[in-house]
C-alpha cells in the first residue's frame, strides 16, 4: 500500500511538470505534452490503496474524472496509462480519452468524466459475476459531490434489491470544483445514503491507509462471500486544486497547509516505522516507485501520436460525406449510412 501510494503521489507530481509545460505564460489548456483537464489526486491515495489492496484482477473497478491513484492501485498498466494520458497511439484508448477516460480490459479498470457515471457500470459488473457464479466484485468510487445524482441513488437500489457483489466507496474530500459539501447537501456523513437502502454503511473519518483497509476488508468480504454490497465513505484531502490552473480563490488560505499536516502518506509511513519498518526499506520503495514513474514518462514521451484520420476509427457513428478532412478536402461516409438509410 504505501509502494502504491508513494507511486500515485509522485506520478502525479512528474505529470504536474509535464503538463505546465507551453501552457504558460497565459494559461492555454490546450497547448502542451498533455493537453485539456487534468484532475489530480493528491491527499486522495490512502482510499484507493486501502481498498484496492483487497482486489483482484478479475474485479472491476470504476473510478471518477479524479482517477490516477485508484488505476495504480487496481494495476493498470503504468506505460499505457502514461501514453494515453499524453495522447499517443498506443495509449489504453488509443490516445482518444485522454485522463478521464483509461479504460483497462486486463485489469477490469474505467473511470469518465461524468460524475456518478461509474456505479451503474459497477452493479451491471457485479450482476455479470452473480449471473456467471464467480466470486468476483465490483468497486466503483466516486466524490462524495456526487452523492445527490439519480445514477449513484438507483444503482444503490438496484444492487442492495439484487444483493450484488459491489461496494460503493465515496472519496468526501469536502468540495465538489468550488462548493463545499454543506452547501449542497445536508448529509454530513455521505454512507447515511444506505440508511434509505437498508444496506450497511459505513464512514472512515481519518485520511488513514490501515483504517480504509479494515473497512474494505469487511466491505468486500461480504460482497465477495455473497452478502451484497455496502456503502463506504472514506474522508480524503484534496491537496490541489479541482483541476490544475484552478486559482481556488474560494478556498481559505490555510487550509491546505493544514490539511497536508494530515497527509495519508507520511501517516502510514508513521505506521509502519512503529510496527518495525526501518526507514531504508521506506526509502527503497519511494526509490523503485520513482524509478517505474519516470519510466512510464519516458515511455509515454516516445510514442507515436495518433494519425488525425484514426479520429474516425471505433466510433459509434460515421462522420457525415460533408465532414471538411484535415487537408481540405471531405472525408467519404461509411456506406453502411446509405444501406440502412440512417446513422450507423
Ligand atoms: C453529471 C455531471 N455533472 C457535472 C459535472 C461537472 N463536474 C465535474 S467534477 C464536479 C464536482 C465533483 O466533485 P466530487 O464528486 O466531490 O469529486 P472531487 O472533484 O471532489 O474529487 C462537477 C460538478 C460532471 N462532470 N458530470
Ligand atoms: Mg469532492
Amino acid at each position: 500500500m504505501y509502494e502504491e501510494m508513494v507511486t500515485a503521489r509522485y506520478y502525479e507530481e512528474r505529470l504536474q511538470e509535464e503538463y505546465l509545460e507551453g501552457k504558460q505564460p497565459a494559461f492555454d489548456i490546450s497547448a502542451g505534452p498533455i493537453p485539456g483537464e487534468l484532475h489530480l489526486a493528491a491527499g486522495h491515495e490512502a482510499s484507493a490503496a486501502g481498498v484496492c489492496a483487497h482486489l483482484r484482477d478479475d474485479d472491476t473497478v470504476t473510478a471518477p474524472h479524479r482517477p490516477h491513484h485508484v488505476a495504480i492501485s487496481k494495476g493498470v498498466d503504468l506505460e499505457r496509462m502514461t501514453a494515453e494520458i499524453f495522447g499517443r497511439r498506443t495509449g489504453l484508448c488509443k490516445g482518444k480519452g485522454g485522463h478521464m477516460h483509461l479504460f483497462d480490459p486486463d485489469v477490469n479498470f474505467a473511470c469518465s468524466g461524468i460524475i456518478a457515471e461509474g456505479c451503474p457500470p459497477a452493479v451491471g459488473a457485479a450482476l455479470a459475476a452473480q449471473k456467471r457464479g464467480t466470486d468476483s466484485v465490483a468497486v466503483a468510487f466516486l466524490g462524495e459531490g456526487a452523492i445527490d445524482q439519480g445514477g449513484f441513488l438507483e444503482s444503490l437500489n438496484l444492487a442492495v434489491v439484487h444483493e450484488l457483489p459491489v461496494v460503493f466507496v465515496i472519496e468526501d474530500n469536502d468540495w465538489a470544483i468550488s462548493m463545499p459539501k454543506g452547501r449542497v447537501t445536508d448529509v454530513k456523513n455521505g454512507a447515511q445514503r444506505a440508511d434509505g437502502f437498508d444496506m450497511p454503511g459505513v464512514r472512515v473519518d481519518y485520511n488513514d491507509a490501515i483504517a480504509v483497509y479494515e473497512a474494505a476488508e469487511d466491505a468486500v468480504g461480504r460482497a465477495r462471500a455473497g452478502n451484497g454490497p455496502t456503502l463506504l465513505e472514506v474522508q480524503v484531502h484534496r491537496h490541489m486544486g479541482h483541476f490544475m490552473g484552478d486559482a481556488e480563490g474560494y478556498r481559505p488560505k490555510d487550509e491546505v497547509e493544514q490539511l497536508k499536516r494530515l497527509d495519508p502518506i507520511d501517516r502510514l509511513a508513521d505506521d509502519l516505522r512503529a510496527e518495525g519498518v526501518d526507514d531504508e526499506t521506506l526509502d527503497d520503495l519511494r526509490t523503485k516507485a520513482e524509478e517505474r514513474v519516470d519510466d512510464a514518462i519516458e515511455f509515454a514521451k516516445e510514442q507515436p501520436e495518433p494519425d488525425p484520420e484514426e479520429a474516425y476509427e471505433d466510433v459509434f457513428s460515421n462522420p457525415p460525406a460533408s465532414t471538411p478532412a484535415t487537408d481540405g478536402g471531405t472525408v467519404e461516409s461509411d456506406a453502411t449510412a446509405d444501406e440502412t438509410g440512417g446513422e450507423r
